[in-house]
């Protein structure tokens, strides 16, 4: 009897013959989980960080080569309308860990931006918090608590000391700190002057040499976390700081891309191809191991990104980074290019009846990351949602082995009252291929077709103005729903400073 064979069999109110209620009374859950740990798949949760969601081969970049990812792609579940659920980093974050969106986390920015507002605007942002609190039970310690290892390896940015990762169900935590990004992608990863006003650093990693590089060294550290996990079944957040800023990249990579780029090309950074040619590699060397180990076909693989498209700094050290046309926009707006982005998933051998016929998809439905929260917890063999649970996200996983069933119909949020060089502060809302966007500053809405407009270049707000009034009003109710924090007028904005 398999995991899901039991599953089947507990909702029919008995299990090896024994009435559930007995079951329960001999404290059924502990012993469920004792019993089937060693059965349940290992999650391998990789998130990228601010990759775009055109920015794969498979996601159709004119420049980067991704054979490794690609080739997942096709011959696993592709995702054509992902969403994160912000367009920035930490927000996306605490809301894969916890179910909640972010704007019912009350973490709407990036944690070094909620430590330090901006307040040279007209508004002044929304209040966000720049950690994530204990009280909520994160995906680490709700699996962890079923008998997985769990290990989170890179990007952390929720927090440090009595919010690190260690303290939020991850056994082991290697590279990640409160910060979103280290001050190089090169050892010893470190800077001997100051990052804007910190030195920066990332913990963990043992001895390089000069010229090393940082994805490569956490795919490493990745692969002996998967070897420590022994026999036990292991959920390993592997969370890439590679293709976000500074855009650095092994020096013959970008010599390759130097050599490719031409003028007609959508993406033309030498540096960023190498940056995701490199990370595709690396997502290839833990396949490969995985692979060796005997451990991939019981490995659910789960690849993102944090957000959108970061499109650069034109006049500063980066430059321009990449496009996410022919979706508008990028990192920090609520327009395609900022909340698109790759989603691709491997599902675990044994999870679906008949694998060759479902395993190779491509899915158009519109999911949320959110809704990975749960969907991992179903596919691990856990209940995703017990009494009590607040969900932003729902679970999908039966979408995925049951090719009939319905999916889903719900409206997706954004929130982010905060300014980018993208955007002012601005809320959304998709319903269908319906997508409004409220821009707080100056009150003006937005509503695009995305069926007919993908790239959002025609607002049809006046077309139908009850409908218009009527979706914003459903908006409001949301953000009140989730207590969702609104920017305020700035009193000191356009007054002189008195110096
Ligand atoms: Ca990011």
């Amino acid at each position: 009897m398999n995991r899901f064979e039991v599953r089947t069999r507990i909702r029919s109110g008995y299990l090896f013959g024994i009435p559930i209620r007995w079951a329960i009374l001999l404290n059924f859950g502990l012993w469920a989980n004792a019993v089937f740990a060693a059965d349940r798949p290992n999650i391998l949760l990789i998130v990228a960080d601010d990759l775009g969601a055109r920015d794969l081969g498979c996601y159709g970049s004119d420049l980067h080569e991704s054979p490794v990812l690609d080739d997942l792609a096709k011959n696993a579940i592709k995702f054509e309308r992902a969403y994160a659920p912000s367009p920035v980093c930490t927000p996306t974050r605490a809301s894969l860990m916890t179910g909640q969106h972010p704007a019912r986390l009350g973490i709407t920015i990036w944690s070094e931006g909620a430590s330090k507002p901006d307040r040279s605007r007209p508004l002044l942002p929304g209040d966000s918090l720049d950690h994530l609190p204990q009280k909520y039970v994160t995906l680490a310690e709700k699996l962890g608590s079923a008998g997985y290892r769990t290990a989170v390896v890179g990007k952390w940015h929720l927090g440090d000391g009595d919010m690190a990762a260690e303290t939020q169900g991850f056994e082991v935590a290697i590279g990640g700190t409160r910060w979103g990004a280290p001050p190089t992608f090169f050892w010893p990863y470190k800077n001997d002057t100051r990052f804007r006003d910190e030195f920066r650093y990332v913990p963990g990693l043992p001895f390089g040499r000069r010229g090393d590089y940082l994805t490569d060294a956490l795919t490493s550290a990745a692969m002996r976390v998967i070897d420590d996990a022994g026999d036990d079944p292991f959920f390993l957040y592997l969370a890439h700081y590679a293709p976000h800023t500074p855009i650095e990249a092994p020096e013959d990579l970008v010599r390759k891309y130097e050599s490719k780029i031409q003028d007609h090309l959508r993406h033309r950074n030498p540096t960023y191809a190498a940056m995701i040619e490199n990370l595709d590699a690396n997502v290839g060397r833990v396949i490969d191991h995985l692979k060796r180990n005997g451990k991939y076909e019981n490995t659910l693989i789960v690849f993102t990104s944090d957000n959108g498209g970061f499109l650069g700094d034109p006049k500063g050290r980066n430059g321009v980074v990449t496009t996410n046309a022919p979706l508008r926009s990028g990192k920090g707006s609520a327009y395609e290019g900022g909340i698109r982005v790759p989603l691709i998933m491997k599902l675990p051998a044994g999870s679906v009846s008949e694998p060759d016929a479902i395993r190779a998809r491509i899915i158009e439905e519109r999911v949320l990351l959110t809704d990975l929260h749960f969907v991992i917890l179903d596919l691990a063999g856990l209940d995703p949602l017990p009494a009590g649970t607040i969900a932003d996200g729902i679970d999908w996983a039966g979408n995925l082995t049951n090719t009939e069933k319905p999916w889903p119909n719900r409206p997706l949020y954004f929130h982010y009252p905060h300014y980018y060089e993208t955007t002012t502060p601005v809320s959304a809302m998709i319903d269908g291929d319906h997508k409004l966007l409220h821009y707080t500053e100056d009150g003006h809405t937005e509503v695009y077709d995305l069926s007919s407009d993908p790239g959002e270049m025609k607002d049809i707000s006046a077309a139908d103005p009850h409908r218009t009034a009527r979706v914003l009003a459903m908006l409001n109710h949301w953000k009140s729903e989730v207590g969702a924090k609104e920017p305020t007028p700035n009193p000191q904005f356009g007054k002189e400073s008195g110096k």
